[in-house]
């Protein structure tokens, strides 16, 4: 899409640019054949255990990749914001306050769809292509200036509402997952909200040419594409009911 976006000419406002960025959208994984499968009630058993045991490999990636984001990020403010987004995946107990954090909610999704602790954390079940796309993700991080993988992590921008979508279509769909398995997704509404402020605020204040912004819409892209390739992987490997 940025290809036909001049990179001539003046920075488009901060309202333009974020709506050019929340535009991106459309190519969101909620628009996938096999998230639509899921939250259509169309997916099998086999199906959504396959989906749980395979996004592990993402979630227990999401931490990794937000402290290579804080080794790269010379900025005090800035880490104590996103410092948070670790202690929300990988749990912690900190003057006697305890939170399991997401992983372990992500392993317990797991249990009420039927998997074992063992095989969702061996990761037996985790095809090539998606351990690719999650790797090409934490390689990025890694590798690239810290604003820019700030500014990939606002795929979470779109992530509320497939939340949400889960939420409102999983318990009638299938009604054999108990509902406590479905925490991780409650969890996130609001995380994903309080993390697209810091997400944001930096994107729109670093990315502040037309050849930045242009740069953030591909970075978006890449972004998305990680997440639009896990679904497609999934989808060769488990099918997709229409
Ligand atoms: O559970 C998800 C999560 O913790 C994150 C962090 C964020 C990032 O840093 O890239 N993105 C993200 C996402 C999560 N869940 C995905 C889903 O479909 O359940 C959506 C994904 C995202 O939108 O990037």
């Amino acid at each position: 899409m940025t290809a036909i976006l001049s990179d001539s000419g003046s920075a488009w406002s901060r309202t333009e640019f974020e709506a050019r960025l929340r535009e991106q959208g459309k190519a969101y994984h909620i628009h996938h054949p096999f998230n639509v499968m899921l939250n259509t009630g169309k997916a099998t058993p086999e199906q959504i255990r396959g989906w749980v045991a395979n996004r592990f490999s993402y979630q227990i990636a999401i931490p990794v990749k937000d402290a290579a984001v804080m080794s790269n990020c010379p900025d005090r403010e800035v880490r104590r914001g996103w410092i948070q987004r670790i202690l929300d995946h990988d749990g912690y107990e900190l003057g006697g306050v305890k939170d399991e954090g997401g992983i372990e909610a992500w392993i317990r999704l797991g249990i009420a769809c039927g998997l074992t602790r063992e095989e969702i954390t061996d990761g037996r079940h985790i095809i090539p292509a998606v351990q690719f796309a999650v790797d090409a993700y934490i390689n990025f991080a890694r590798q690239r200036p810290w604003q820019e993988s700030v500014c990939s992590s606002l795929t979470e921008l779109f992530a509320p509402e497939i939340h949400k979508q889960r939420l409102a279509t999983w318990p009638e769909h299938y009604p054999w997952i108990e509902s406590t398995g479905l925490q991780y997704f409650r969890n996130r509404v609001t995380q994903a909200r309080r993390d697209v402020e810091q997400g944001l605020e930096v994107t729109l204040s670093y990315f502040n040419t037309k050849p930045l912004q242009l740069r953030a819409l591909d970075i978006l892209k890449f972004k998305l594409d990680v997440l639009w390739a896990m679904n497609d992987a999934m989808a060769t490997r488990y099918g997709v009911n229409t």
